[in-house]
């Protein structure tokens, strides 16, 4: 499964345009920028198990770090504090990773 199979390659190239300086990324206005939040859950189920790479069913620290990766190959890596941003916003139940609920639930909020 690629993910252009799901979202649509010019967003993607749109919002990682968006976020291509140091410290610029928000994922609120990246996920709605490429088209996730007005997917179905069944569709954002597809995402997440794109960005969990290891496949243990939760996003962890490192995921994040390539986080934009995912998306284009040639995109940077997200800075410590973006990830910690990012963490911080998904994670509610505090374990230090992000679960399918958490992003579910970030993706719509
Ligand atoms: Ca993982
Ligand atoms: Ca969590």
């Amino acid at each position: 499964m690629a993910i252009t199979d799901i979202l649509s390659a010019k967003d993607i190239e749109s919002a990682l345009s968006s976020c291509q300086a140091d410290g610029s990324f928000n994922y609120k206005s990246f996920f709605s920028m490429i088209g996730l939040s007005s997917k179905t859950p069944d569709q954002i189920k597809k995402v997440f198990a794109i960005l969990d790479q290891d496949n243990n069913g939760f996003i962890e620290e490192e995921e994040l770090h390539m986080f934009l990766k995912n998306f284009s190959s040639s995109a940077r890596a997200l800075t410590p504090t973006e990830i910690k941003d990012f963490m911080t916003a998904g994670d509610s139940d505090g374990d230090g990773k992000i679960g399918m609920e958490e992003f579910q639930a970030m993706v719509k909020a």
